[in-house]
């Protein structure tokens, strides 16, 4: 891991919250994720369950949390469970966790080798009559794959046919979505790494440049700062590649003339930031880009304001449609009889902008949290709003990372990143 130590004060709240939620006489259990194999003996880098990480901060294969707060015994009421390190693995596959050190990550006092957890898990479920799994309820999850959660959860079924079961996942949609100010903290910090790097690549883009010549800058200069890595697969879409919403080859040569959009950010201690800004390739943008460019910043700017505590995720959808369908007809992508004859369903607007224009941000870059419940002060969205234009062969779409706040307009996690036209050409042309 690059990135300091959290404190363990953090993941204490965090368990803390959780365990609030629980029935009388319950055990909720959270697994590490599996190393995921590639072929041969080659492994994918390990990626920490957020779940896990988020109640304990292990960032550790092999690992198991134990919550248990009604237990008889109060040392096991919270409980971590690790693989049994020792001098030899140690020179093989480096510093593995000690007790010791599970202890100052967790703040958990009991710790025990992965190796007893079955005679331990069987004592306490004698005790219990709830067991919690943690299945995967996000809405957009889409996998295949059988996760080592997921074969726990069968493996505890067939062994205690006679517990109740019942699901952490909706328990954690709700804590997860409201940030603590360490959490916000954090996802400063992968912001002002994302920024660094997006400086970085201001002074290089030329005409000629390669779109993965640009990728490879910003992870240098991501790792150089000690970020995990990209959040998420990066897009550097030159020309008319950013109408690929997903454009992830990243292999074209950038030509004068064309706008680049990059959606590139960095995550640091597991948290992602989010950040897509467009540039020309020449440094300069053309009279119509500029036109569509400073029309989408208005959207973005006054769809941020609308950002508020109680606000109904459907109606913001809504009111930003309304403001996205008004820069389209300024910019004739769109006339009157269009937004008329469009249903309800469908509104014209779609047709230049077809995607959300927020998600939760946090420990996952699509996070956890409930869009049909209102906004509440401390979660943390982006805002990016979009327009696509095939027949200009161009695309376009800008995004911040926002905390909405108790009051007023919501704090810009990304405001110090250079977004307005003049000072993007001004920082190109130095
Ligand atoms: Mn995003």
């Amino acid at each position: 891991m690059k990135y300091t130590p959290i404190k363990a004060s953090l993941f204490k709240k965090n368990r803390n919250k959780f365990n609030k939620f629980l029935n009388n006489s319950s055990i909720a259990i959270f697994n590490s994720n599996d190393i995921y194999p590639v072929s041969a003996d080659s492994i994918l880098p390990f990626q920490q369950h957020r779940d896990i990480y988020y109640l304990s901060g292990l960032d550790q294969e092999e690992s198991i949390l134990l919550l248990f707060p009604d237990a008889n015994n109060p040392a096991h009421r919270e409980i971590a469970f690790v693989k049994e390190t020792s001098e030899l693995i140690a020179i093989w596959e480096g510093e593995k966790l000690t007790k010791e050190k599970v202890t100052e990550q967790s703040g958990i006092e009991t710790v025990y080798w992965l190796d007893d957890f079955p005679k331990i898990f069987a004592m306490l479920m004698a005790e219990a009559t709830t067991v919690y799994f943690n299945t995967n309820e996000h809405s957009r999850a889409n996998t295949i794959t059988q996760t080592r959660e997921d074969r726990f959860i069968e493996w505890c079924k067939k062994k205690y046919p006679a517990h109740n079961v019942a699901k952490s996942n909706p328990i954690l949609h709700q804590l997860r979505a409201i940030k603590e100010p360490e959490e916000i903290e954090i996802i400063q910090q992968a912001c002002s790494i994302t920024e660094i790097g997006f400086r970085k690549v201001l002074g290089m883009i030329k005409p000629g440049v390669w779109e993965y010549e640009i990728e490879a800058e910003l992870i240098y200069e991501f790792t150089k700062n000690r970020a995990d890595g990209f959040a998420y697969t990066p897009i550097v879409a030159s020309g008319t590649n950013a109408n690929v919403l997903h454009y992830i080859e990243n292999n074209k040569q950038c030509k004068a003339g064309d706008v680049i959009l990059m959606d590139v950010a960095a995550a640091y201690a597991k948290y992602s930031s989010d950040l897509t800004r467009v540039v020309p390739v020449s440094g300069k943008f053309t009279k119509r880009q500029k036109e569509v460019y400073n029309a989408l910043l208005h959207v973005k700017a006054e769809s941020t304001n609308l950002l508020t505590p109680g606000l109904e995720w459907k109606d913001y959808n809504e009111e930003v449609g309304k403001l996205m369908t008004s820069a389209l007809l300024d910019l004739k992508l769109l006339d009157k009889a269009d937004v008329k004859n469009a249903s309800k369903e469908t509104p014209a607007y779609r047709k230049y902008f077809m995607h959300g224009t927020s998600h939760f941000l946090g420990l996952d870059t699509h996070d956890y949290g409930s869009q049909n419940e209102p906004m509440k002060a401390n979660m943390v969205v982006t805002v990016e709003p979009g327009i696509y234009i095939p027949e200009e062969k161009m695309g376009f779409r800008l995004e911040d990372n926002v905390v909405i706040q108790k009051e007023g307009t919501p704090l810009n996690l990304m405001s110090t990143i250079p977004i307005e036209a003049d000072e993007i050409e001004t920082l190109m042309n130095q």
